[in-house]
C-alpha cells in the first residue's frame, strides 16, 4: 500500500515520466521476447558449447552496454585485514570475523567492511550466504545487539551455513548526487562512458571482491558462495552472479524491475520510472528505453539465463505488485531452456504457484510470500532449504 501511494506521489511530482503504473493484468500489452537461444546473426543455439562460446558472451555484452554498464577490467591490488575476531560469538555457536577488504587502483582505493559469522559446529569449510545490504547497517549488526529478520544470522548459523554481509555504501553511495564517490573514483573512464557502470554495477563488483576474500579464508568454501540481495540489492545479486561465474548460486528477493521481472510486460514499475527516480543505478544508454521497452535487445529472462546452470532463487511478496510477481515468474520460466542445455530440469510448475507455496529446489526456485515488499525469516527459511537441495 505504502509503495502504491509512493508510486502515485512520484508520478504526480515527476517531470519527465508520463505514463501511469499498470496493475491490471488484462492491460498488459502483447509482446515478443528476444529469443535467448538465437545468436545476433540468427543462428539457433542447440548446445552448451555454442551457448558458452557465442550466445552467452553476446548476451552479457548486451546487458553491459544497454543496462548495467561495463565493469572495471582490473585493479592493482587487493588486501584484507581482520579487524575483529571472536571465536565464541552467538553463545559459542559461531566465529565472528570483521574484515576490511582494501582494493587499490591508480593510488585510489575502496574499503569494503565485511561482517562474517562462521558456524563452529561445521566440520571443514563452510558454504556461505553473502548479502549485498542495501538497508541500514543495523540489519547486519556484528554485536548482535540488534537482530533483524532481514539478515537472521543466528538461524543461518544454526542451519550450518556461514553468513556474511557488506553495505552498498562502501562501493557506491545510493544517491544520485554522490554515487560516484566510491569505486568509480578508481575508474573515471567508466564514469564518463555512456555504457559505463554506475551504482548497481559497483555493488555487484563489491560482491566479487568479497568472493576474492573468501578464496583466502581457510574456513570458507569459496566454491559454495550464494550471493543474496533484496530489491535494489537483488538487482545487484543477479548482475553479480551473471557476470562472475565463481558465484555458485544466486538469491534475488523481490528484485522487480531491472531485476528478475520482465520489462516488456510494463506491469508495476517501469524503466522510465526507475531511470527517473534512480538515474544513478544503470548506465546512460538505458535511458533510451524509457517508455520504449520493446526496443531493448534483451529482457530479464536473459539475465537469469546467464546464471545457468547454477541454482537461482527468485522471490516475490503478494502485496508487492510494483515488483511484478507474474513477470518475475515468467522470466524464470523463459530461462528454463538454457538450464535444459545443461541437462538441468526446472521443477517450477507451468503457472505461478499460489501465495506461500514455495518451490525451494535447485536448479530454479521460486516463492511468492504473503505480505509486503521485504525479506523475512520466511524467505531465509526457504533459502536454506534451497541450499540443502543442492547439498551445500
Ligand atoms: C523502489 C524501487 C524498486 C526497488 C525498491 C527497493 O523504490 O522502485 O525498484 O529497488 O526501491 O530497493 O526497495
Amino acid at each position: 500500500m505504502l509503495r502504491t501511494v509512493l508510486a502515485l506521489f512520484l508520478f504526480t511530482t515527476s517531470s519527465t515520466v508520463t505514463i501511469a503504473q499498470n496493475y491490471d493484468e488484462s492491460k498488459v500489452p502483447s509482446y515478443v521476447l528476444p529469443e535467448v537461444l538465437k545468436t545476433v546473426s540468427g543462428k539457433e543455439v542447440r548446445d552448451r558449447k555454442t551457448w558458452e562460446a557465442t550466445r552467452r558472451p553476446e548476451i552479457l555484452r548486451l546487458f553491459e552496454d544497454h543496462i548495467y554498464g561495463r565493469m572495471p577490467a582490473a585493479f592493482d591490488s587487493i588486501s584484507h585485514s581482520i579487524t575483529n575476531e571472536n571465536r565464541k560469538a552467538m553463545g559459542g555457536n559461531a566465529t565472528l570475523k570483521e574484515v576490511a577488504i582494501l582494493v587499490y587502483k591508480n593510488s585510489k582505493s575502496v574499503r569494503i567492511n565485511l561482517v562474517l559469522f562462521i558456524p563452529n559446529k561445521r566440520k571443514g569449510k563452510s558454504p556461505v550466504f553473502v548479502l549485498i545490504n542495501n538497508r541500514g547497517q543495523e540489519n547486519t549488526d556484528a554485536t548482535r545487539q540488534t537482530k533483524s529478520e532481514f539478515w537472521p544470522a543466528e538461524m543461518v548459523i544454526d542451519s550450518g551455513y556461514a553468513i556474511a554481509a557488506f553495505h552498498v555504501s562502501d562501493l557506491a553511495p545510493d544517491k544520485k548526487e554522490t554515487y560516484m564517490n566510491g569505486v568509480l573514483r578508481m575508474y573515471p573512464e567508466l564514469l564518463e562512458a555512456d555504457n559505463g557502470m554506475k551504482a548497481i554495477g559497483a555493488w555487484a563488483w563489491g560482491a566479487s571482491r568479497v568472493l576474492d576474500y573468501f578464496e583466502k579464508d581457510a574456513q570458507i568454501d569459496a566454491k559454495k558462495v550464494i550471493v543474496v540481495g533484496h530489491s535494489r540489492g537483488g538487482k545487484a545479486s543477479l548482475w553479480a552472479a551473471a557476470q562472475d561465474q565463481r558465484f555458485a548460486a544466486c538469491v534475488t528477493n523481490c528484485s522487480g524491475n531491472t531485476g528478475a521481472a520482465l520489462a516488456r510486460r510494463q506491469f508495476g514499475e517501469r524503466i522510465a520510472r526507475i531511470n527517473d527516480t534512480f538515474p544513478h543505478w544503470f548506465n546512460n544508454n538505458y535511458k533510451k528505453f524509457n517508455n520504449n521497452e520493446n526496443e531493448l535487445p534483451v529482457d530479464q529472462h536473459m539475465l537469469i539465463s546467464l546464471i545457468a546452470p547454477r541454482p537461482i532463487y527468485a522471490t516475490n511478496a503478494s502485496k508487492d505488485l510494483w515488483a511484478d510477481p507474474t513477470g518475475t515468474y515468467l522470466a524464470m520460466k523463459h530461462a528454463e531452456k538454457v538450464y535444459a542445455l545443461y541437462g538441468k530440469k526446472s521443477k517450477l510448475p507451468a503457472t505461478p504457484p499460489g501465495i506461500n507455496q514455495p518451490f525451494p529446489k535447485a536448479p530454479m526456485a521460486y516463492h511468492n510470500r504473503e505480505g509486503e515488499h521485504n525479506m523475512k525469516v520466511y524467505d531465509w527459511t526457504n533459502f536454506i532449504r534451497f541450499a540443502k537441495s543442492f547439498n551445500f
